[in-house]
Order: C-alpha cells, then structure tokens, then sequence
C-alpha cells in the first residue's frame, strides 16, 4: 500500500514535471532582435551563435534581418516604446536622441578596435551609458565591430581617382540618415545623400548615387562590389555598434540572468570583432578578383580635412569638456 502511495506521488510529480514542461517554456523571455544587417553579417552570425545559446536557460533569441522589423534608424525608439527587447544600434542613431554621442561617430576618432573597446570599457562612458538608461530606458551591453569604413563608388579609377577631399567635390555619397552620418559625409568633401542600408544596393545598380561607404565586409556581404568599381581606403570612420537591450526587460530579469546576458552580449562581439577583423584582411583579394581598383589615397589629406571641419561644430558643441584628449589617449 504504502509503495503504491509512493508510486502514485511519483507518477503525480512526474506529470506535473510533463504537464509544466511546456509553461516553462512559454515563460521564456522572448528577445526580439531587429537590424538592418543581414543574417551572414558578423554581428549578426556573432549574436545567433554566442549569445543566443549562452541564455537559451530562460531567454528565446528571435533576431528579425535586413531591416524586416523594424526600419533602420527606429530601433531605439521602439525598444523604447517597449515593442522591442533588442538591436545593433549605432553612435550615429543615439547621438539623435543624445548629441554628445556624436563623438563616437567622428572620423578619425576612434583608431582600432582594441581602441573602441577601451573606450566602451573605460570610466568615461559610464555617463554616457546612464543616459540611455534613464532617459532611453535601453541598456548599452557590448560594443561591436563593424570595422574601417572606406569610399566605394561605381566610377572607375580612370574617371575618377580620389586622392583628397577635393577630388569628392559633387560626388552623391550614399550615407545613412542620421544628421551625424551626412555631416560625415560633408566631411570628406562629398555630397551626402540620406538613404537606408537596404536600398543601397538598388540605387547603386540603377545610379541614383554614386558611392556609399562601408567596411569591406560590408561591401562584400551586401554584394555592393558587383555594382561598383572602385574602393578608396579612406578609413574615415572605425565604426562601431552597441548591444542595446530594453532597460525594461532587464530589470525583470534575476540578477542570476542579467549576468548572464551581460556576458553573452561581451563574448559574441569579441567572437563577431575577431571574424570581422580577418574579413577586413582576407578580402582585398577577393574584391581585387572580383574586378575592383582598391587603392590607398592621401589619408593625411582626408584626417585633417575632416577634423577641422568638426572643430566649432555643433557637433563638437556638444562634447563633454575633455573627451575628445580622453578618448585619444586611450588609443596608441
Ligand atoms: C549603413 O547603413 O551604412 C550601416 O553600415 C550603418 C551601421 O550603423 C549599421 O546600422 C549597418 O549599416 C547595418 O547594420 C547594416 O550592416
């Protein structure tokens, strides 16, 4: 009698174990992920292979590409709005909201990705950080490497070489549509045109632009190098993006967890840096094969003429006091 009890216990436990299986898993925090990055981006590969297993335990990765959710440049706002739980978001995108985040979107500023990641790393971003907790309610986890953005145009180097500044006069530059990203582009001598990731490769193809400007690995994955010509190693901006995570969605979370996630969100971008790094290496050949002129011009010319074009910006305006001498002496 008394080993039936205890079977029929069991068996009871172990239905209730069955039966709460799957309320388990519905009680998975769902993590929306929007980003204009395609799904072989680095960033993208980093986050569905390092982060989203690293927090499987209690959270469901759900990353939406190539702008599909949510259009680029609106992420912050509807995580924000509490319709997203995460994205890639730029400098560029906060400095919309907070201007002095626009130093983190000037040419030339950042060196390296070492560079970057001490900045993020550094006492100095904790400001920064806080406010787009308290007043954005979106939580800065990781900084990730997007890597040296450089002039890529569908003219050929016979039309037109582009050694210096000068030589962008009148040239219709796509950029994104953050005024941080147009100034950028004035910066170098072009004329900027605002246009969102997704439709570059079209206005490249048909002429409705010029060039744009991305990393290599950028070029190659958006398949921008079979509508264009030409590459100009500017390396104007060593750009970068940071994890964002709803504020919201954190404090939910048991201390336990938001370790978890913290650590996850460091280890895919050190994974997707080290990838993105070795693209931007290995595929100067394969750009070169696929028919490309890639050359270097005078980076002297492009660093001086940009950075005084920020000195007595608005931009600059909104720099904290120091920052600029900090954020130098972090690099090399
Ligand atoms: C772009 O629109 O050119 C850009 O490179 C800007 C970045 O901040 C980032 O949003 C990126 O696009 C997308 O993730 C697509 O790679």
């Amino acid at each position: 009698m008394r080993l039936w009890r205890t079977s029929a216990l069991g068996l009871a436990a172990l239905l209730a174990a069955s039966v709460s299986v799957p309320s388990i898993a519905q009680d998975k925090i769902k993590l929306r992920m929007s980003t204009p990055a395609s799904e072989t981006d680095q960033r993208s590969v980093a986050l569905a292979e390092v982060f989203a297993p690293a927090v499987a335990e209690f959270a469901t990765y759900e990353p939406h590409y190539n702008g599909s959710l949510i259009a680029q440049g609106s992420e912050l706002e509807t995580i924000a709005g509490g319709d997203l739980e995460m994205s890639i978001t730029s400098a560029q995108e906060l400095a919309t909201f907070f201007p002095e985040y626009s130093i983190f979107a000037t040419g030339y500023v950042h060196q390296d990705a070492a560079h970057q990641v001490a900045v993020f790393n550094d006492p100095l971003m904790d400001a920064f950080k806080q406010k787009a907790e308290d007043e954005l309610g979106v939580k800065l986890l990781a900084v990730m490497y997007l890597g040296k953005r450089h002039v890529n145009l569908r003219q050929t180097k016979d039309e037109l070489t582009v050694m210096t500044p000068d030589d962008l006069a009148g040239v219709n530059l796509r950029m994104p549509g953050t005024d941080a990203w147009q100034f950028l582009g004035s910066a170098l001598g072009a004329n900027p045109t605002p246009m969102a990731f997704t439709e570059v490769y079209t206005a490249l193809s048909t002429g409705s632009v010029d060039g744009q400007d991305n990393p290599l690995p950028t070029v190659v994955d958006a398949k921008f190098y079979e509508v264009t010509n030409q590459i100009a190693l500017t390396s104007h901006l060593v750009d970068l993006n940071y994890v964002a995570f709803s504020k919201e969605v954190w404090d939910n979370l048991t201390p336990e967890q938001q370790a978890v996630v913290q650590e996850a969100a460091v280890a895919a971008a050190e994974s997707g840096r080290q990838n993105q790094l070795k693209k931007e290496e290995d595929l100067v050949s394969f750009l070169r094969e696929q028919g490309l002129e890639i050359y270097e011009p005078d980076l002297a010319a492009f660093r001086n003429h940009v950075q005084s074009q920020y000195v007595g910006s608005e931009f600059a305006e909104a720099w904290p006091e120091g920052l600029l001498e900090k954020i130098n002496a972090l690099g090399n």
